[in-house]
């Protein structure tokens, strides 16, 4: 089910006339600060990621698997969340996504370098594997997937504990043929959990294309299987990303259920550092991807109805662009884990009472 046409954000292609293009947001909720807010954290996002590249080809960290051309969405959808008291578990793509749910520049390249204070695991997880305990950001699972069921899993304790949260998840959409998926909106589609499954389809699972991963066209299309929508929106439609979330975040409070968004994206990058997409991908597509970018078709839009003015964007980017600065300096400097912690947290006696370990934010930290 397409609904993309019928939302008010479908109205907000490039090119629109800036005013109505406000007139589409402002009935969509959004002001003038969400709309900059959104265009912040998908800026902070992307230059965050780039500065990951250049560490890594200069040796500084190890891997980097990528967020670059799937901001819009992350952001967008985000937006109707309440960073700190819902749940996000997110994906190796999901740099925007934690970024608007509370984790710092700093501590995302804390976890490149592997570094002791590094929130998601104090240096035992892959670069780019968020995570936050105490922003309520589950780890990443290096197993695709698997975190899908660990969300539903969330989802059902809120319901239980009738604690109002809702709980958010994304993965790719060649990792949405996992068993995983299938069982975890079953289960949360019969028991109406507050859940929402977000599908970032970017067309490609590594080198192969998505006619090679899916029979059809949508993955939305499968949310009829379960009883439940399914939402397509663009990427580049950040406006029509954030609707489509408000309204699946509405109905998850509202103890309707789950919603499955599919958000099409393009992947700018390769798979990650380790792959070399020239292999499987012509020049032509690459470009013709590039030309789908969401940060230049959101920053139009706002161009265009007054919003980013010249000199607001210009002090915007000043100061990503020394966030950044001050995340790489923090986490160059930042001690690693020692030796004889490295089999801390690993084993269940390690975790005293009912309580884990969290590291990085000083609280039950050993
Ligand atoms: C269960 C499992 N199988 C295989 C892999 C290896 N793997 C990592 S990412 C990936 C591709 C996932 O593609 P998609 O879900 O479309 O996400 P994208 O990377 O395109 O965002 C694969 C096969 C894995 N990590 N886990
Ligand atoms: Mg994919």
């Amino acid at each position: 089910m397409d609904v993309s046409a019928n939302q008010p954000g479908d109205l907000a292609a490039p090119g629109e006339p800036g005013a109505r293009w406000l007139g589409v947001a402002a009935s969509a909720g959004l002001t003038r600060d969400d709309l900059l807010g959104l265009y912040r954290v998908m800026a902070l996002g992307r230059a965050l990621d780039e500065r990951m590249w250049i560490l890594n080809r200069s040796g500084r960290v190890a891997f980097v698997i990528s967020g670059q051309g799937h901001e819009g969405a992350q952001a967008g959808i985000t937006w109707a969340l309440r960073p700190g008291e819902d749940w996000l578990a997110p994906y190796y793509r999901s740099i925007t996504a934690v970024l608007r749910m509370g984790l710092t520049p700093r501590e995302i390249l804390l976890g490149s370098y592997a570094r002791a204070d590094d929130p998601s695991s104090g240096g035992r997880q892959m670069p780019n594997h968020y995570g936050h305990i105490g922003r309520k950001i589950l780890s990443v699972s290096s197993p695709v997937a698997s975190q899908v069921l660990h969300a539903v899993g969330i989802a059902l304790a809120a319901k239980l504990r009738g604690t109002g949260e809702v709980v958010v998840t994304s993965t790719g959409e060649g990792s949405s043929n996992q068993g995983d998926v299938h069982e975890a909106l079953n289960f949360a589609a019969i028991h109406r959990l507050p859940f929402v499954y977000v599908v970032e389809n970017n067309g490609y699972a590594i080198s192969v294309p998505s006619a090679r991963e899916l029979p059809v066209d949508d993955v939305a299309a499968r949310a009829a299987a379960f009883g439940i929508p399914g939402v397509i929106v663009r990427g580049t439609d950040v406006v029509g990303c954030y609707v489509a979330a408000r309204e699946a975040v509405r109905r998850a409070r509202a103890g309707e259920g789950p919603t499955l968004i599919e958000a099409k994206v393009e992947r700018l990058t390769a798979h990650s550092s380790d792959d070399q997409q020239t292999r499987y991908r012509s020049e032509e597509e690459i470009a013709a991807h590039r030309a789908l970018d969401p940060l230049p078709a959101f920053r139009g839009q706002l161009r265009a109805a007054g919003v980013l003015t010249a000199e607001a964007e210009a002090a915007m980017a000043a100061e990503i662009g020394e966030a950044v600065e001050d995340a790489t300096r923090f986490a160059e400097a930042a001690a690693d884990p020692t030796l004889e912690s490295a089999s801390s947290w690993v084993f269940a006696e390690d975790w005293p009472g009912e309580r884990p370990p969290a590291w990085g934010d000083g609280t039950g930290r050993d």
